[in-house]
């Protein structure tokens, strides 16, 4: 296998979704690699339930999650992913958390070991609005990245997680472009760490 990128389904009353709108144009391909794509619910833990699932059966080499982060002005790979839940504004469930840990047992955070800092230079020399973020939030997105990062030495995957701005920022196939840029820096460096 290759490349699982994820998007995320419409949240807080929008019709689209930013992140499943730019994930739909990547192409299907990326040097050489088969790209699976997956819409994943704006739901806590069930989002991250699937996500695992689709890992467990696929086995890809490197997998990208992502969502829209309105009100930022560029492409944020995210660093890291907290042990944490609180948002006021309910999930697609219904579902709201405040200043919970998504594992009671499990660590503070996780950090990715993609190379985040090449991301952000190669999607800059391509034009794209792009800088690094410390935080994906605590909201869904935050808690698929937890999941996504915490089962890696089960699957053998590298994960990152990448928020997308509104589409007055950057449009959908800009977005993708961003995408398909740091899936192929992913895949290049597991490809050179291998
Ligand atoms: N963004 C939300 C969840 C789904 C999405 O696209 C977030 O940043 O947590």
């Amino acid at each position: 296998m290759g490349v699982l990128l994820t998007g995320f389904e419409p949240f807080g009353g929008a019709d689209t979704n930013p992140s499943w709108e730019a994930v739909r144009r990547v192409p299907e391909e990326i040097a050489g690699y088969r790209v699976v794509k997956l819409r994943l619910p704006t739901v806590f833990g069930q989002a991250a339930e699937l996500l695992r699932g689709e890992i467990a059966r696929l086995r890809p080499e490197v997998v990208i999650c992502c969502g829209v982060a309105n009100g930022r002005t560029s492409l944020t790979p995210e660093l890291v992913a907290i042990n944490y839940r609180h948002a006021r504004i309910p999930d697609n469930a219904g579902q709201v958390f405040l200043d919970q840990p998504i594992d009671p047992d499990g660590p503070a955070a996780y950090m990715t070991r993609l190379p985040v800092h090449g991301m952000v230079d190669a999607m800059q020399a391509a034009g794209l609005p792009a800088s690094l973020s410390l935080s994906a939030g605590a909201y869904v997105c935050n808690d698929v990245y937890y999941a996504l990062l915490g089962c890696e030495e089960a699957y053998g995957h590298r994960g990152l997680f990448l928020h997308v701005p509104g589409t007055d920022v950057a449009d959908a196939s800009q977005a993708a472009r961003g995408i398909a840029l740091c899936a192929e820096m992913a895949l290049n460096d597991v490809a050179a760490n291998k």
